[in-house]
């Protein structure tokens, strides 16, 4: 029998680390599109994944992009790639219109020029920014896939613009897309620039007396937290599914940032971590989202989608992948 074929955009960053690996376990042929011409991420994806074939190629290049999708002819097409970072997302708002915004539509339009509308089902990564979290528009029981959209960051109106063209091209052109709408999902391949993992490694590091503190922005904003792992499932059911559509992926719990630096800490057997945190403005946001709390229920139903890891075991699965990295690292010297 033939592999199915599978290109996913964002393949270095932390869900395409994630659902390389699914990919490969559930037997597909992998393409990942790889941007830059000296990607500083190449070699340590290559040796995590020698069977995935990168492709170069930027959001921003249609060329590009139908070059990719002619060479890697995928049955599947994962869209991950983006500007990720909300607070990055204010000091490079046009940047960040162009890649996750536009480089949605480059990717819907390489699949239709090249004449694939009806053979590659194409996942987006839509998310629960696209909410706002703002007192007016947060249902009790969590967002659905039919809650107010209000947007509170440049990526969030970008990921909207990219969420809306996505069902466009699925009403206009039938064409097999559905979008994930999912809620924050972190894990060992998390960004050291996301407030998780930030967290994490500090903690390793004071634990090793390698670091005095950690310099945060605001503490009590709450987000609904899941594992990466389970999530790259989720978007995999999505297109194994008969029909496109649009799915929450959440856990249906919300937690502070100081829960989760409680939380943290205690795994190393600090009770007390206010003194090992510091503020500085620097950290915080032109507009902050308060609070995100997702309702799965349709995803559950539908799909089967279950999730397994706990809060409390993804803060605990973080910090020992982070004491681990340091012993690591240690005993190579
Ligand atoms: P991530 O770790 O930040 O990875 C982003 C990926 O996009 C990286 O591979 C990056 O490449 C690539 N990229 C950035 N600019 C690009 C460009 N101009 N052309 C091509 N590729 C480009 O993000 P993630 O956490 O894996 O998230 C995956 C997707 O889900 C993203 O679209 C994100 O917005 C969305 N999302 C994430 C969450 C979450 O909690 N993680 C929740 C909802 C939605 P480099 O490695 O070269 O930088
Ligand atoms: O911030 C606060 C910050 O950057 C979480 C992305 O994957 O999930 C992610 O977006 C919270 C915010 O993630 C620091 O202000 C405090 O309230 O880890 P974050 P995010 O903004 O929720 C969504 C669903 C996505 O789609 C995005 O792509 O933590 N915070 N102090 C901090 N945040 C950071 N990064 N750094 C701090 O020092």
């Amino acid at each position: 029998m033939t592999k199915k074929r599978a290109l996913v955009t964002g393949v270095t960053g932390q869900d395409g680390n994630h659902l390389a690996s699914l990919l490969q376990d559930e037997g597909y042929e992998v393409y990942g599109l790889i941007r830059g011409q000296n990607n500083p991420k190449r070699a340590e994806f290559e040796a995590r994944h020698p069977h995935v074939r990168l492709v170069e190629g930027d959001l921003t290049d249609p060329a590009a992009l139908i070059r990719a999708v002619d060479l890697s002819d995928p049955d599947e097409l994962y869209n991950l790639g983006a500007v990720s970072h909300v607070g990055y997302s204010f000091k490079n708002p046009s940047l960040t219109e162009s890649v996750t915004g536009k480089g949605v539509l480059n990717v819907l339009e390489a699949v239709r020029v090249t004449g694939r509308s009806e053979r590659t089902r194409v996942y987006q990564a839509s998310t629960s920014e696209m909410f706002g979290g703002l007192d007016y528009n947060r249902p009790g029981a969590g967002y659905d896939e039919d809650s107010l959209f209000h947007p509170r960051s440049p990526y969030g109106v970008a990921k909207l613009y990219g969420h809306w063209i996505s069902r466009n091209y699925r009403e206009s052109y039938g064409m097999f897309v559905s979008c994930g709408i999912l809620f924050n999902h972190e894990g060992e391949f998390r960004g050291p620039e996301f407030v998780t993992r930030k967290i994490t490694q500090a903690v390793a590091r004071i634990a090793r007396g390698m670091q005095e503190y950690v310099v945060l922005g605001d503490l009590w904003p709450k987000r609904d937290w899941g594992y990466a792992g389970d999530y790259v499932r989720g978007m995999w059911k999505m297109l194994q599914h008969d029909r496109p559509d649009d799915f929450v992926l959440a856990t249906g719990e919300t937690h502070s940032i100081e829960e989760f630096l409680s939380l943290a800490f205690r795994t190393v057997g600090i009770d007390d971590w206010t003194p090992y945190v510091k503020q500085d403005a620097a950290f915080m946001r032109p507009a902050e989202v308060d609070i995100l709390l997702g309702n799965p229920a349709k995803a559950e139903e539908q799909l089967g989608w279950v999730r397994e890891v706990s809060f409390e075991k993804l803060v605990e699965l973080m910090v020992r992948h982070d004491l681990d990295a340091l012993a690591g690292l240690e005993s190579a010297r």
